[in-house]
């Protein structure tokens, strides 16, 4: 039980196919209390039964592109809990015109603007209205991924964003280091989530991945949840400003093993 007697926030659980679902799966298995955001009304229907299942009761609307709706959420959150342990940020978003197409034809001042507010300003935000209610050792997360580092077709303005948002993950590190707060960052594989569906060739990118991957396939969001549930317990106490990839491996080969003899 990694997580006893840690109450830890959770955002982004659009649905049971979300990295977030596998994260909650995770912490609540190893004994977290829960509490849930959801970016609006229409995905409350497909949270509520998750949440229930996981035991928890505490459901708060936050739109993150909205400061006024974090601030919201916090006094909603500070009824149910006084103080908590930490959150997760599962959170991504980039206009759907911004991910398709040749980069430098496509990328837009708005697109641009929009895929950093909301991919990374928003941890920085969420990070900000919480300090005041984070106990002591707790823990933030936040999900990015390898276009951060690395060009891809498509991903585009989002591997900027992701850039952003680790470099984010470590000024937050050193900024809350004094509160014994720690933050880091899981880099995932691709997965077929919600945000992953409307993806050009996306399954084309699995079959890539997985033919590169030392472990020869793609993870699941079970997979990511256990990498987050160590990351935001104790036993990760020396672990911040980190950056972990569960990818099977991928990032650390540059060619796919080859049958030659
Ligand atoms: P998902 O669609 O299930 O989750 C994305 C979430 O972002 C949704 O719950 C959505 O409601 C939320 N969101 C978007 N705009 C928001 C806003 N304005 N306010 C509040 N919430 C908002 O997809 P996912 O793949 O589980 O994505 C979760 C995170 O994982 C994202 O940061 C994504 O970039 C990252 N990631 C995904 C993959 C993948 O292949 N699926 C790989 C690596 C990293
Ligand atoms: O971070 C992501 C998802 C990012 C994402 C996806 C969408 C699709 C729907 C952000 N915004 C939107 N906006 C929409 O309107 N991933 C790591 C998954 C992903 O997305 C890609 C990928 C991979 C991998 C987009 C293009 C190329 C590869």
């Amino acid at each position: 039980m990694l997580l006893k007697g840690k109450r830890i926030l959770i955002s982004g659980l659009a649905n049971k196919y979300s990295i977030a679902a596998g994260i909650a799966r995770a912490m609540h298995r190893e004994g977290a209390e829960l509490a849930f955001t959801y970016q609006n009304e229409r995905l409350l229907k497909n949270l509520k039964p998750i949440a229930a299942e996981l035991n928890s009761n505490i459901l708060i609307e936050s739109d993150v592109s909205s400061d006024e709706s974090i601030e919201q959420s916090f006094i909603e959150l500070k009824k149910s809990w006084e103080t908590f342990d930490g959150f997760v940020h599962s959170i991504g978003y980039a206009p759907a015109d911004q991910l398709e197409g040749n980069f430098v034809d496509v990328t837009t001042r708005e697109g641009f603007r929009i895929a950093h507010d909301i991919s990374s300003y928003s941890f920085t935000a969420l990070a900000k209205a919480a300090k005041p209610m984070l106990n002591d050792g707790s823990a933030l997360l936040t999900l990015t991924y390898l276009g951060a580092v690395q060009t891809l077709p498509n991903y585009n303005v989002m591997g900027l964003a992701k850039a952003s948002l680790e470099a984010n993950t470590r000024f937050l590190a050193a900024s809350l280091g004094k509160d014994n707060i720690r933050v880091n960052a899981i880099s995932a594989g691709p997965i077929k989530t919600l945000a992953a569906s409307g993806v050009k060739n996306f399954r084309k990118m699995i079959t890539q991945h997985s033919a590169r991957a030392p472990l020869g396939r793609t993870v699941t969001t079970e997979e990511v949840g256990n990498a987050a549930a160590f990351l935001c317990s104790d036993y990760a106490s020396g672990i911040t400003g980190e950056i972990t990839y569960v990818d099977a491996g991928f990032n650390t080969a540059a060619m796919p093993l080859l049958d030659i003899e």
